[in-house]
């Protein structure tokens, strides 16, 4: 199939069938023993959700329907040769668990453009806020007036049979997918540049058209872009923003309501929880290496220099930004393949190349400390070092690109969980 749709209205019947059966043949098994650390730690090391998309190892980090990041970037479609895999491709895998064809790729791309158009008074809704409002809650006021849009709502008015609960569902997550973008670009463009709306282009793909509804136009600005939205699609259903979405959206919430609540989680830093510390993590790093540079006054600083500074960190009673992980247990795949990216075109960048150093000097020192479970680098140890590069400087922002990618990894849940 060509288009998504018809490829799920095949699958979904069959997948509806096969839960049916797991939970007849095998729904009183046991999956493991609750422990009062487990409750205590907010569900960690708990299997307490079916969570379709993807799964995280703790050695081996995330796998996006069992295949890993260098899997993905090595079978899925690229917008450009030897390029980075396409949103849209990480899109129709996580829906179908297939790899898409590049035709596949571009068909859906097409759709997404066709869907993208964003009514006016989303944006009259978001202009009604202060513009000191944090980008994430203009994001999330943007996407609760795009909510009334919802197919679903309309469906289960007009009394939809529960068997066909997932088009309507399909149909508002591939709206919800197609303008967030544009909503989030505004908050960007109406915060920190002049706020005129930049146009979709009708020949660019998903990642790409978001990077330059932003105002970023440069090609491997789009490319990281293209990656950066895949490799933040999902992460199991243990994180705050898939956890809250997959639990609004079980009463039958919309995509809507269940995407703008996990906003909502993800813009929280507070909550205590390890997934939801991800949110605010690049943007924390990016400030403490700047903090780095603002002490010595320059970003080429020695090993010895950079081991005191952490010492320093540390004394003060903070964490380091970007290392430890709630669940991983060794460097995180989604800090490798930026690395890669980095090394393959800013290899000199001073900031990578602090970056790239302090990966030397934190994990002895965290593993000294003889507490941290984890002394490697995650996620948010490069992020920001990037996004910085091609000129998005701002981090206040960096938690609605995050945003972003995240409506991606809800569709699966909201749309196959019926
Ligand atoms: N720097 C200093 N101390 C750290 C640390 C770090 N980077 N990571 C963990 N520790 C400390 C914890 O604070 C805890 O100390 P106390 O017992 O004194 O409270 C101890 O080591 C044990 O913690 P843990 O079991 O290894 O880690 P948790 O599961 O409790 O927390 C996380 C995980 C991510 C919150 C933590 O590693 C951290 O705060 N890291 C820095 C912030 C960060 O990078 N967040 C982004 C996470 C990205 C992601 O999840 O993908």
């Amino acid at each position: 199939n060509l288009d998504l749709y018809s490829e799920l209205k095949e699958l979904i019947p069959e997948y509806q069938e096969r839960v049916k059966k797991v939970k007849k043949d095998y729904g009183t098994v046991q999956l493991g023993n609750t422990t009062v650390d487990m409750v205590i730690g907010g569900m960690r090391g708990m299997t307490a959700l079916l969570w379709l998309g993807s799964s995280v190892d703790p050695d081996e980090g995330i796998r996006f329907r069992g295949m890993t990041i260098p899997d993905c970037q090595k079978k899925l479609p690229a917008a450009i040769p030897g390029g980075e895999p396409m949103p849209e491709a990480i899109l129709w895998l996580l829906l179908t668990g297939k790899i898409p064809s590049k035709q596949q790729v571009d068909s859906l791309s097409q759709e997404l453009r066709s869907r993208a158009t964003v009514p006016d008074y989303a944006f009259k809704t978001i202009d009604a806020l202060p513009v000191s409002a944090h980008p994430m809650t203009q994001f999330a006021t943007g996407v609760m007036a795009l909510q009334t849009q919802s197919e679903f709502q309309k469906a289960y008015e007009s009394g939809i049979s529960k068997s066909r609960y997932w088009e309507p569902t399909y149909e508002d997550c591939m709206n919800l997918i197609a303008r967030v973008p544009a909503v989030a670009a505004y908050v960007y463009r109406r915060i920190y540049k002049d706020g005129k709306i930049i146009p979709l282009d009708d020949s660019l793909d998903y990642g790409a058209n978001y990077s330059h509804m932003l105002g970023f136009d440069d090609p491997k600005m789009l490319d990281f872009m293209r990656l950066y939205i895949t490799i933040h699609s999902d992460h199991e259903g243990g994180n705050v923003s898939s956890h809250t979405a997959h639990l609004v959206a079980s009463p039958l919430s919309d995509p809507y309501l269940a995407f703008a609540a996990a906003l909502n989680g993800l813009a929280g830093p507070l909550h205590g929880l390890a997934n939801q510390v991800i949110n605010v993590g690049t943007l924390e790093v990016l400030r403490w290496i700047r903090s780095i540079v603002a002490e010595f006054g320059t970003p080429h600083i020695s090993t010895d220099q950079l081991k005191d500074y952490v010492y320093k960190t540390l004394n003060s009673g903070q964490v380091i930004p970007g290392y430890g992980h709630g669940v991983l247990r060794k460097t995180d795949p989604r800090y490798t393949c930026q690395r890669e990216f980095a090394l393959k075109h800013l290899p000199d960048d001073p900031l990578f190349l602090l970056v790239s150093k302090l990966k030397e000097v934190v994990p002895p020192i965290l593993t000294e400390l003889g507490k941290v479970k984890n002394p490697w680098p995650n996620v948010d140890a490069h992020s920001g070092v990037l996004l910085n590069y091609f000129g998005l400087t701002e981090e206040n922002y960096f938690t609605v690109l995050f945003g972003v990618s995240r409506s991606f990894g809800i569709a699966p849940q909201v749309c196959l969980a019926l």
